[in-house]
């Protein structure tokens, strides 16, 4: 049985320990293969600059290699890949900024390296590497600091993406509420921005927020 993305995030989460134990017994054989178009000397620098071990990078590798053979996935793929995460709704336009977040050399698609980099962050980052990682997410045009657009656009993608069904009491203004309530908390100077230094105090302060955090946790 070849590993699916899930299952390897899974296996990276430590959430399906079973099924890994069961794998690592496989892995080295097929790991033979991926060597072909992934030389170990990769993995070994791999694992020098994530927090994963060098095991969980094959698995999570056979994955990635699974969904995309091609050792890159472009915008479509990656969103076709997330939409299998949230049938449910309509998750493309989260995708859309998600993969930007994640192509951190802006070349227009999501390498091996790019992945695993933003996943060990996400999973395994400190609280200020996660909160830095967030806060890039949501500056979609990248200029430094969040404004209440780019809030709005992330928030109606989340809620999007969850599906109308899923909340079938949430009102259609329900994400300009969340942004006002957002913004009342983060832009402490009150200029209508919120810069990284006002997200990370702010997160850290509220626990609301850092629980809206762990609930991001569970979106990737
Ligand atoms: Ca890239
Ligand atoms: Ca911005
Ligand atoms: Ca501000």
């Amino acid at each position: 049985m070849k590993p699916s993305l899930q299952q390897s995030i899974a296996v990276a989460r430590h959430k399906d320990k079973t099924w890994w134990h069961q794998k690592t017994h496989s892995v080295e054989d097929d790991f033979e293969l991926s060597t072909v178009c992934h030389r170990p000397e990769s993995m070994d620098k791999l694992q020098e600059q994530t927090k994963f071990t060098k095991k969980e990078l094959q698995v999570l590798y056979r994955g990635f290699k699974n969904e995309c053979p091609s050792g890159v996935v472009n915008e479509e793929n990656f969103k076709t890949i997330y939409s299998q995460f949230f049938p449910q709704g309509d998750s493309s336009m989260y995708a859309h900024f998600l993969f930007e977040a994640f192509d951190t050399n802006k070349n227009g698609s999501v390498s091996f390296e790019d992945f695993v980099f933003g996943l060990s962050i996400i999973l395994r980052g400190t609280i200020n590497d996660r909160l830095n990682w967030a806060f890039n997410l949501y500056d979609l045009n990248k200029d430094g600091c969040i404004t209440k657009e780019e809030m709005l656009d992330i928030m109606k993608s989340i809620y999007d993406m969850m599906g109308k069904y899923t909340y079938p009491t949430m009102q259609d203004d329900a994400p300009i509420e969340h942004v006002e309530n957002f913004f009342q908390k983060m832009d402490q100077n009150k200029d209508g921005v919120v810069t990284i230094d006002e997200f990370i105090d702010s997160c850290k302060k509220d626990e609301n927020i850092m629980q809206s955090m762990q609930l991001f946790d569970n979106v990737i």
